[in-house]
């Protein structure tokens, strides 16, 4: 580790090592609008050129680098999705899923501090909040000027998020907020946090929580060894006083939170795309070069196999979650279509990063190569925003009528 290291000192070591190129075998790239393109490509650029000379650097010492937050902002990674009129980025669905796509394919630490600050904090916002909240928030939001996070797990409700027993009290002037939240990406240095709780009459409501409320903190989570360049926390309310004016004023139920994850499984269903498509590149390049018994690797059957059903797999992902980004904007996708993406795409990512790894042999577990970080990564990916086996549950339902839940 180089733990004296500079940004500037990172950024002049490693920029221009960063050769990826974005496998596209079914021409995909032309159901895209120029548009699409033209923001994919400066996303692309300025990734290149300021995450990936970094992010192996902050992955290993397990930090997030928070000096990309602007830049981030700048990129229009924060609610792409949601009205200019707010000063968010105004673009359809398919941008945002681009968006978290080129994001991932880098890391999918830095995917996740912007699908949990556009989809989680400033989607329900938008969606749920008043007026006066929306004009306080979401621009500062947008440009990363504020940053939030979304706590609804708990340590012991995490498939079940019904069962919370995070709680608020109307005490006539303000609310009285106790309770505790786990695993909460962004938390250690959140400013604010949008948090669902039970109120007096059982139902779920959104609150928005700000630092310095007194009573309010967020102990940071070590010794993870996937996302590490993503911070992860707990939300902790003891006897926290929330202002009336900053609950949620338009929803109410376990439909609040579960709307705002359909925006953001939706993102982690191209993110994760991203991931798989960055592993591939990496292997196929890596064994083109790479030579063994007087021939490159490229040239052995089994190597072969490896990556024609890889690509195979990244091209099927891709038309789906170009699909799910019509029906998206279409405002017909269904939970279990979101479901279904997120759940076959982390799965694909996780099975690429692995065989990516072993086409790359012992240079595959270093971080000169993305592999390993990839992989540890997407063990987060698919356990958060609902687990595999719970996608797989929803899906179940929606095509039996039967619900497995109860
Ligand atoms: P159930 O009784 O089925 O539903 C309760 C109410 O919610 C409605 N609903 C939905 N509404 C919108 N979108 C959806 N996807 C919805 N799914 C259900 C439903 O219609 C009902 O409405 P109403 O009006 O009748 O009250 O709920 P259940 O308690 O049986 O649970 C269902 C289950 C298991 C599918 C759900 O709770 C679930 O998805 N569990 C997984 C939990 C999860 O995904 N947690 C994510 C936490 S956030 C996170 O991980 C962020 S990581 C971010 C990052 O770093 O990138
Ligand atoms: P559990 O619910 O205890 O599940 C354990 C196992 O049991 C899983 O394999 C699950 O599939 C299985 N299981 C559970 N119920 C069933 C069932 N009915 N049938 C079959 N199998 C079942 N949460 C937030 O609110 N905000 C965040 O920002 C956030 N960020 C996160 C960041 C990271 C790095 C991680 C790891 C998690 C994050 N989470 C966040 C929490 C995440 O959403 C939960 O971890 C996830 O929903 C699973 O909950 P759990 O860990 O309690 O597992």
């Amino acid at each position: 580790m180089h733990q004296a290291q500079t940004v500037d000192e990172l950024l002049a070591a490693n920029r221009g090592k960063d050769r990826y190129q974005a496998p596209d075998y079914y021409g995909i790239d032309d159901l895209l609008s120029e548009e699409q393109k033209l923001i994919r490509q400066s996303a692309r650029e300025w990734i290149k050129q300021n995450i990936s000379p970094v992010i192996e650097h902050y992955a290993q010492l397990s930090e997030f680098p928070h000096h990309l937050i602007k830049g981030l902002g700048e990129i229009g990674a924060f609610g792409p999705q949601l009205p200019a009129e707010y000063g968010c980025g105004g673009m359809d669905y398919t941008t945002y899923g681009v968006l978290m796509m080129e994001l991932e394919r880098c890391d999918s630490g830095i995917r996740s501090t912007a699908s949990v600050q556009g989809s989680l904090v400033m989607y329900p916002i938008y969606k749920f909040g008043s007026e006066e909240q929306r004009k306080k928030y979401l621009p500062k939001l947008a440009t990363g000027e504020l940053m939030g996070c979304f706590g609804l797990t708990e340590p012991d409700h995490g498939s079940n998020p019904g069962g919370m027993t995070t709680r608020y009290e109307d005490k006539g002037d303000h609310y009285l907020l106790n309770g505790a939240k786990m695993w909460i990406s962004n938390a250690p240095f959140a400013d604010i946090a949008v948090v669902w709780a039970k109120g007096p009459d059982d139902k779920i409501r959104g609150l928005i929580v700000e630092r310095g409320m007194e009573g309010f903190s967020t102990p940071e989570t070590h010794g993870k060894w996937s996302l590490r360049a993503s911070a992860t926390g707990e939300l902790v309310f003891d006897n926290v006083r929330v202002p009336k004016e900053n609950l949620l004023p338009n929803v109410e139920g376990l439909k609040g939170p579960l709307t705002c994850l359909n925006s953001a499984r939706y993102g982690i269903s191209w993110g994760a795309l991203g991931a798989a498509m960055d592993c591939y590149d990496s292997a196929l390049r890596y064994a083109k070069q790479r030579e063994q018994f007087g021939r490159p690797i490229a040239g052995f059957q089994l190597q072969q196999k490896k990556l024609a059903e890889m690509i195979t797999e990244i091209t099927k992902a891709q038309l789906l979650v170009w699909r799910l980004g019509q029906l998206m904007d279409a405002g017909k996708a269904t939970p279990s279509q979101i479901s279904m993406a997120k759940r076959n795409n982390v799965e694909i990512a996780l099975n690429i990063a692995r065989e990516g790894r072993q086409i790359l042999g012992g240079m595959g577990i270093t971080g000169e190569y993305p592999m390993m970080r990839h992989m540890a990564n997407l063990e987060s990916v698919v356990t958060y925003e609902g687990t595999h086996d719970i996608h797989l549950l929803i899906l179940g339902m929606d095509i039996t009528g039967e619900n497995a839940f109860v």
